[in-house]
């Protein structure tokens, strides 16, 4: 008898089907949320859950004691831009089309073929949106400032994005009291409708750049919030890149437990920014908790490049590893790295594969069960999350940087550095994606 049949028969008889019937394909769980929090300039050793010892992380680190930590996940280069560059498109920088930082405000955009992770996830029907530092393109129609008010190929709304609040320039988000924030709401879920192809100006007149009454990471975190409250019934990404602790160093109010230390004022608000953050990524997870998707969740926490040299006397930033920011070295590329999602991560775990940025483009996809663009660099490290099924591990991470080439060895036959550099630096063709379901 057909299963057609057997369940039209069943359903005759009164009777239920059963969910799995025995011998046929296990029916796999639905599709997860996933939410994806990246900090801007946090170095391996700044979370206490990852051994440091004077800022107080309490919220990452029980996400950390229930989930898993990854102990070498790299970021995609050792700055901002080119970094999340990797992270959206699952391109190793041999590979991406961007490369560069810029840097006095201008930055060069991510190129309009370039497929992101949330054109991908809206293929499959999630519902995408980002609260904070975009970076990859800061020419908007709509921008207050003139030579950004125009149609760039970085533009949010080409880019899967059905959400956006904050600040797409790198520069300017640098700034926590900024003049405007930014929001994109062609939807009108979290306000009125904005127009689909421009960003509509925030102001904030009270705010004088380093002083004034709307911090800008408070109202970045208070709309990732209003996200999950709007989208909680609903399959959704949310993007949070957050701009703490990258300078400058200002905190509406220093942290009590920095008050009676004989740190600088610097120092202190350092520690009080982060703290500050976690507590902010501890409400994220609170807030699923409260709508009960937490299970159907997977949260993940990182941080954009390697730590900073300001403030490493006091905070060991990068602990052992080499170098800071800005430096082709562990210290410059290696960063925390935690997944929660109760039920399917192993609570307390810890992962020693060798993963980067561009990981996340097919771990995504998979989970998604859609297929990731072609050609991609990441491996979906799914197997490591869940304990079942098989990792791939890379033969290499490649990372290019300012002309210069850095190779992390992975498993895999033997090859020198030159021919490693010479497989990751062909020019690939980046077809634009075309979403499809997974292969049986
Ligand atoms: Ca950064």
């Amino acid at each position: 008898m057909s299963s057609l049949l057997k369940a039209a028969a069943m359903l005759l008889l009164g009777a239920l089907p059963a969910p799995v019937v025995a011998g046929e394909r296990e029916v796999s769980a639905p599709a997860p949320n996933i939410v994806l929090i990246i900090a801007d300039d946090l170095g391996y050793g700044n979370l206490g859950c990852y051994g440091q010892k004077h800022i107080k992380t309490p919220a990452l680190d029980r996400m950390a004691a229930g989930g898993m930590k990854f102990t070498r996940f790299y970021a995609g280069a050792p700055v901002c831009l080119p970094s999340r560059v990797c992270l959206m498109t699952g391109l190793h920088s041999g590979h991406s089309r961007v490369r560069i930082n810029g840097g006095g405000g201008k930055h060069p955009p991510i190129h309009e073929e370039d497929t992101t992770i949330a054109t991908v996830l809206k293929t499959a029907g999630y519902r995408t949106a980002m609260t904070g530092k975009w970076s990859l393109g800061d020419h908007f129609l709509g921008c207050v400032h003139k030579h950004q008010n125009t149609d760039g190929s970085g533009a949010i709304y080409k880019h899967g994005w059905d959400y956006y609040f904050g600040e797409p320039n790198q520069t300017y988000n640098h700034s926590y009291y900024p003049g405007q924030l930014y929001r994109y709401d062609p939807h009108g879920w979290l306000g009125p409708e904005t127009e689909a192809n421009r960003l509509q100006p925030v102001p904030y007149p009270g705010n004088k750049r380093k002083t004034g009454s709307h911090y800008s990471h408070d109202q970045i975190t208070t709309r990732a919030l209003a996200f999950i409250d709007k989208a909680r019934d609903k399959r959704f990404f949310l993007y949070v890149p957050f701009t703490i602790p990258h300078a400058d160093f200002v905190v509406p109010e220093l942290e009590d437990y920095t008050r009676d230390k004989s740190w600088s004022e610097g120092a202190k608000t350092f520690a009080s920014m982060i703290t500050r953050m976690d507590r902010d990524c501890g409400r994220i997870l609170a807030r699923l908790k409260h709508h009960g998707i937490e299970k159907n969740t997977l949260v993940l926490f990182t941080s954009d490049n390697g730590g900073l040299k300001n403030f490493d006397r006091e905070f060991d930033n990068n602990r052992e590893l080499k170098g800071f920011k800005g430096d082709l070295t562990e210290g410059g590329l290696r960063v925390p790295c935690i997944a929660f999602w109760p039920g399917r991560i192993k609570a307390g775990s810890t992962s020693a594969e060798p993963l980067a940025f561009w990981d996340f483009m097919p771990t995504f996809a998979e989970l998604a069960e859609v297929s990731p663009p072609a050609p991609v660099d990441g491996i979906s490290f799914v197997p490591t999350l869940t304990g079942k099924g098989r990792q791939q591990s890379h033969p290499y991470l490649f990372f290019n940087w300012k002309g210069k080439s850095y190779i992390i060895r992975g498993e895999g036959k033997h090859r020198t550095d030159a021919e490693i550099i010479a497989e990751a630096k062909t020019e690939v063709v980046v077809p634009r994606f075309t979403p499809g379901k997974k292969a049986e």
